[in-house]
């Protein structure tokens, strides 16, 4: 019913709402629709009530609520079902516990923090209010040791969105992280349940510092606030985001990581500049020539040799 109100204010725009009107179309009493009203408050949607006019939609709160992403979602898919919280230890880990369970694919869990935020390899994502904590849940057919094409289907997804949203010139720093200004805006985990030969699902984790007061964000990081010099609607990225998401992943399933690897190579930071990458223990420099068809990174070392890498940590030297 709070949905049906909230698309009623939607749909009159700027004008009043009469609480005999309400009820008439929603066929509830008048004392429901007060009812109704003072929870969506509670909420944080500021409703105007002025006696004999009735009342109208001000504004909606800066928090990701599952109805106002899906309230003009064109997906299939993707966020059909979001599951959101105040505030948790993880969504990553929240979606992996609701995949395990047989979620289907397109479940999308959100929250406004994280206290465990999880990063690569038992780093830490910093996770506080004004972010945007996002983890979807898919199920491709197809072999674990592709999982890392995903990281960049997520990553293509957002810096698109990204661009689209704010016109900031937002970069695919291979193989997980969305940079502006060459600092990190955005990082992907990606994970995974699998057996020996085939995927049972993914789990496509995603933070962006979106209204995030970049003071508490380590060095090398930013804001989407702090670049813009003001703040965005996160309900609106999100809702880009699940968009994209389901194209991207579409053109996947269709032609496989071919299909976006122009585009993905269109908006890397990391292609033509010389890197230090470190993979399992090693550590390889030189120029990052390539992203091949399987989504790893062509690095020419200095001695000559093309050294083809799978995943890693890549600092751009400059
Ligand atoms: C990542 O790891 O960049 C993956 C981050 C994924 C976070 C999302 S949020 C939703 C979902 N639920 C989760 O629990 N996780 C996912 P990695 O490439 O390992 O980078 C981690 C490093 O980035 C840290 O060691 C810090 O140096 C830096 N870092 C931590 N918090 C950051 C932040 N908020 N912004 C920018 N950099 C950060």
């Amino acid at each position: 019913m709070d949905t049906k109100i909230l698309d009623l204010f939607k749909k009159h725009g700027n004008e009043y709402l009469s609480g005999e009107d309400i009820s008439r179309k929603l066929k509830i009493s008048r004392a429901a629709v007060w009812k109704h009203i003072e929870k969506l408050r509670e909420i944080g949607y500021d409703i105007e009530a002025m006696p004999h006019l009735g009342y109208k939609l001000k504004s909606v709160p800066d928090k990701m609520i599952p109805d106002e992403i899906r309230y003009g979602l064109n997906t299939r898919i993707f966020g059909k079902k979001i599951y959101s919280f105040e505030s948790t230890d993880s969504t990553n880990k929240i979606a992996y516990d609701l995949a395990s369970r047989g979620a289907d694919e397109g479940v999308t869990v959100l929250a406004e923090q994280q206290k465990k935020g999880k990063g690569r390899l038992g780093r830490i994502w910093i996770s506080p209010p004004g972010g945007i904590y996002m983890s979807c849940i898919i199920r491709p057919d197809i072999m674990p040791n592709e999982i890392q094409e995903f990281t960049l289907v997520a990553a293509l997804s957002v810096a698109d969105s990204i661009r689209g949203l704010t016109g900031l010139e937002a970069q695919i720093k291979w193989p997980n992280d969305i940079l502006i200004n060459r600092k990190k805006v955005c990082g992907i985990l990606t994970e995974m349940k699998a057996e020996s030969d085939r995927i049972d699902f993914i789990i496509l984790g995603i933070g962006i510092n979106a209204n995030t007061n970049e003071k508490i964000l380590p060095q090398r990081a930013t804001s989407l606030k702090a670049e813009l010099k003001g703040r965005i609607s996160r309900v609106e990225l999100v809702r880009s985001i699940l968009f994209n998401l389901e194209k991207e992943y579409g053109i996947f399933k269709e032609k496989g990581f071919k299909g976006i690897r122009d585009e993905i190579k269109n908006l890397s930071a990391t292609l033509g500049k010389r890197v230090k990458v470190t993979s399992y223990d090693r550590i390889y420099e030189g120029e990052a020539m390539d992203i091949d068809e399987q989504g790893a990174l062509i690095l020419r070392l200095d001695t000559g040799i093309m050294q083809r890498i799978l995943s890693g940590d890549v600092v751009l030297v400059r």
